[in-house]
């Protein structure tokens, strides 16, 4: 076994341990190196030259980075650059996202419209347009599964019905996961991230817990994001789950982040270019859509973060 100091090679960052990285590499990238056999991708633990730390890289899942001092017989290996992301996930922390499914349940946790906007504005800000995964559609009945289809529609989203339970929807998921280069499973905690995954991909077993009975909450089961891989080269992300997450966006911007209301501003304009779509003359956002009260209410904060905002 040799170390191999002079040539760098490509990976990608699975996981964040403590102080530590994983980066993930191809076999076939270091084919000619003279070590055993072996699988056709494997996992280093590495640790980063000091230099990115003054030069203020910050490294998070799904980077792409060059190793060197690759040390193959114990695994280990030393990353020297960060290759510039693609895109940005800011919670759960992902560099690289295609695709940004949110996942959300119908029952146990209860689909709540906020929380699921809340996710979906995340992805919206960060300029990956989301996916929504339905789970645990075992719970409720056709008609109740049409109208949440319904729903997400008027909010301008198609989504994925899926259960673990009697395997619905799963085959279009996988269809879908292997034709993304990398896809993050965000949401709630307790909606059935990990669960997903480990029914995705046999291969996998991970922790998962049932939601607390009393508050039919998620109970904060999955502590790390991780990268897996999901077959066609392509890699699936469990995230910790959290309840609320913060919207970051300057007032004029906001309403863009809604696609139902970014038809209508793409049909008509509003007499004013600084229009807020409040009570402004000329505007021409349907206040009646189902949203309209949640963006309101947040705008208003955003505008004034000490005031309670008091619906007319
Ligand atoms: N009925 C039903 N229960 C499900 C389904 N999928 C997951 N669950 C259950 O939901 C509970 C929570 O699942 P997890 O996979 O731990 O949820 P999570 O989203 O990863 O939660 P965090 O890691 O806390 O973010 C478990 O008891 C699962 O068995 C489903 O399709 N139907
Ligand atoms: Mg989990
Ligand atoms: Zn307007």
């Amino acid at each position: 076994m040799k170390k191999n100091k002079s040539k760098s090679l490509k990976g990608i960052v699975v996981a964040l341990k403590a102080n530590f990285l994983i980066v993930e590499i191809d076999y076939k990238d270091c084919k000619d190196e003279s070590f055993d056999k072996l699988d056709e991708k494997f996992r280093l633990l590495c640790t980063r030259r000091s230099k990115l730390d003054y030069l203020g890289f910050f490294i998070d899942v799904g980077d792409i980075v060059c190793i060197e001092s690759i040390d193959y017989k114990n695994k280990r290996a030393v990353i020297s650059e960060v290759e510039p992301r693609k895109s940005f996930l800011k919670r759960p922390a992902v560099a690289n996202v295609t695709l940004a499914s949110i996942c959300i349940s119908v029952d146990e946790p209860l689909f709540d419209i906020e929380q699921a906007s809340r996710f979906l504005l995340t992805a919206e800000c960060a300029n990956i347009r989301p996916l929504v995964i339905l789970t645990k559609i075992d719970l409720i009945t056709k008609n109740d599964l049409i109208l949440y289809i319904d729903k997400l529609k008027s909010w301008g989203y198609d989504c994925i019905p899926v259960s673990i339970h009697n395997s619905q929807g799963i085959n279009s998921l996988l269809e879908r996961f292997r034709k993304t280069k990398l896809t993050v499973l965000a949401g709630p905690s307790g909606v059935g991230k990990t669960s997903l995954i480990n029914h995705l991909i046999p291969a996998v077993s991970l922790p998962t817990s049932s939601v607390s009975k009393k508050l039919k909450r998620g109970t904060h089961t999955t502590r790390h994001v991780e990268l897996f891989a999901i077959g066609n080269g392509s890699l699936l992300a469990d995230t910790p789950g959290f309840n609320r997450p913060e919207i970051v966006c300057e007032p004029l911007d906001f309403a863009y982040l809604f696609p139902e209301f970014r038809t209508q501003l793409s049909q008509s304009q509003c007499k004013f270019r600084n229009c807020l779509h409040r009570d402004e003359p000329g505007c021409v956002i349907n206040k009646d859509l189902e949203r309209y009260p949640f963006y309101r209410e947040n705008l208003e904060e955003m505008i004034n973060p000490h005031l309670p905002y008091q619906a007319g």
